[in-house]
């Protein structure tokens, strides 16, 4: 973002934030989320979202569910994913549970086989490994802005197709074959398939930036086999260090991200010990390429 976009997005209030990683990640202190938040306080919060991409709150112990699902709604729309059911009791939480194998190993953005996918999610500890059990967020506009002329050239003409039916055995390898399959059924119980630019311009900032992650199918026009190694190497930029932050976590942290420019990969080194996050999704708009295009969702059954 120019210094001139940023300054006309400067909030009215400072927050007090620390950010992790030189490129992505921000620890925000002395805020206790709630849906009690003045107006300025989310304002600036949104504003921290868009410049640090993945944003911090330790310490939140005293959000329940319904408390999460309610300050979701001071930040946009909160909606259900699309095919997994909500977690009972509330109207948008999705839980996953390291001890029912829903460990998201894979680097991805959130529903991104549907167009208008989530603008944001938000993300509780509730329960966290005594070791492990990290997450890690990658900015997807640095590795853009990473790229060599010539690959940057290749990947702004590319479009990509996301399904949510990917190949989940190949993503998930050490998972139980019960689980899998079980989590594949619901998962895929309408396949939905979507066309997106490769390269996204965000509506906010307008920043372009890399629109990859596991969902992807195949590069449009392109072999399986061309696809695969042309995704391998834009991909890598995504997934470079230099791009990444990685977060410890304690029960009550919350993770807020900016869907429409980051990917994340929930690192599976916890074994057996109890892992516990849930999760609200904000509603996004339909991506738009750097030619003005926007994404189309092909097909939905
Ligand atoms: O378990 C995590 O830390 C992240 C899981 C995930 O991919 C998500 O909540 O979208
Ligand atoms: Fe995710």
């Amino acid at each position: 973002m120019s210094n001139a976009a940023l300054a006309s997005q400067q909030p009215e209030i400072q927050l007090d934030i620390h950010p992790i990683a030189g490129r992505i990640g921000a620890e925000i202190r002395g805020i206790s989320l709630s849906a009690e938040l003045d107006a300025a306080t989310v304002d600036a919060i949104q504003a921290a979202l868009v410049r640090h991409k993945v944003i911090f709150f330790r310490g939140q112990t005293h959000l329940d569910d319904q408390g999460q699902e309610a300050f979701a709604k001071l930040l946009g729309d909160p909606v259900a994913h699309p095919t997994v059911p909500v977690r009972e009791g509330t109207r948008y939480l999705l839980q996953l549970d390291g001890a029912e194998g829903q460990r998201a190993n894979s680097w991805h953005t959130d529903v991104t086989f549907v167009d208008a996918y989530p603008k944001a999610s938000i993300l509780r500890n509730v329960v966290a490994p005594a070791a492990g059990g990290d997450t890690v967020w990658a900015n997807t506009a640095t590795a853009y802005a990473d790229l060599p002329g010539e690959l940057r050239e290749l990947a702004d003409k590319l479009w990509a197709i996301h399904s949510n039916e990917y190949d989940y055995a190949g993503v998930r390898p050490n998972a139980p074959v019960e689980k899998l399959e079980e989590y594949r059924k619901v998962f895929t119980s309408t396949v939905y398939e979507t066309e997106h630019p490769v390269v996204r311009v965000h509506p906010v900032s307008g920043e372009r930036s890399l629109l990859l992650g596991h969902f992807v199918k195949r590069l449009k026009g392109l072999s399986q086999s061309d696809s695969a190694h042309i995704f391998a190497v834009l991909q890598g930029y995504v997934t470079r260090l230099e791009n990444t932050v990685r977060w410890r976590w304690q029960p009550g942290d919350v993770a807020i991200w900016d869907n429409r420019s980051t990917q994340h990969y929930a690192v599976d080194d916890y074994d057996t010990q109890p892992r516990i996050v849930r999760r609200v999704t904000l509603a996004g708009d339909v991506p738009v390429g750097i030619d003005g295009q926007r994404s189309r969702t092909t097909r939905k059954g």
